[in-house]
């Protein structure tokens, strides 16, 4: 299949999302796969949890800045979630329906790696969380980007330079390899949506299997959506 070659089955966009832990090239990776869709005349947004719309992004200045931890997890819980119902409502689905392709860096799948698994906070309300915030919309595709956790941490160091780690950045070492612990059980229990990653190699081998696992779920569902 030619990169030219890519087609949709149906006038939703999809809807990818990008999880991983710290330095994993999230950010990376979905501009890269922006600009492949871009390409091929295929209409994408880029946006990103926590944030993505107006409303949200006041609430990413303050989880990001320590202030939900304050609260305790249960209520930093409710932010992330605050936050995602804004997004999901006014850009999300809007793009959605209208055939646009939405590329998110992380979704749920943080909230229940981060809140859910490392913060303990009960199965009930992340559940509780999700049907409100997204109800049926899940991902049509989510790419968890692997790295081991010292290369992650040493690519977010070089980034971030003399400025302060944020909320999550500041966790030790343990937390980010339960993180990613966490991360490898999301992907083998859901193995039709998620594709785990090798994102220790360079940018573009990672970007280049990102793309073609993209087309292979593209020629499964194709193959396997009823005709409309
Ligand atoms: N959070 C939560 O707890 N619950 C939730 O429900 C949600 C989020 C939605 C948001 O942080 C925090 O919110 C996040 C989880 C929590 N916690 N953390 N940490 P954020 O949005 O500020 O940051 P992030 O999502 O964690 O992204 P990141 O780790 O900072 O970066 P990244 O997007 O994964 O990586 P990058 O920016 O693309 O790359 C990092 C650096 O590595 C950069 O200099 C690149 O040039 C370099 N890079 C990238 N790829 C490579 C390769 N392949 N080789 C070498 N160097 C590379």
């Amino acid at each position: 299949m030619t990169d030219t070659a890519v087609q949709v089955p149906s006038l939703r966009g999809r809807f990818i999302t990008f999880e991983g832990g710290e330095g994993s090239g999230k950010s990376t990776q979905i501009r890269k796969l922006a600009e492949r869709l871009d390409a091929v005349k295929l209409r994408a947004i880029v946006t990103r949890e926590p944030g993505g719309s107006p409303g949200a992004e006041i609430i990413r200045h303050l989880v990001l800045s320590g202030m939900g931890k304050l609260l305790g997890p249960d209520a930093e819980t409710l932010l992330f979630a605050a936050a995602r119902d804004d997004h999901v409502r006014t850009v999300i689905l809007p793009a959605l329906n209208q055939g646009i392709w939405v590329l998110c860096d992380r979704f749920f799948d943080s909230t229940r790696a981060y809140q859910g698994q490392l913060g303990q906070v009960l199965p009930g309300l992340v559940n509780a969380m999700q049907r409100v915030t997204i109800g049926d919309l899940k991902p049509d595709l989510t790419f968890i980007l692997d790295v081991p956790v010292e290369v992650g941490l040493q690519r977010a160091a070089a980034r971030r330079g003399n400025a302060a780690a944020d909320r999550f950045e500041a966790e030790d070492v343990k937390f980010h390899q339960d993180l990613r612990d966490a991360y490898r059980q999301i992907a083998a229990g859901d193995p039709q949506r998620c594709v785990l990653i090798d994102a220790a190699a360079d940018q573009d081998t990672v970007s280049a299997t990102i793309w073609s696992a993209l087309r292979e779920h593209l020629r499964t569902t194709m193959t396997t959506a009823s005709p409309a």
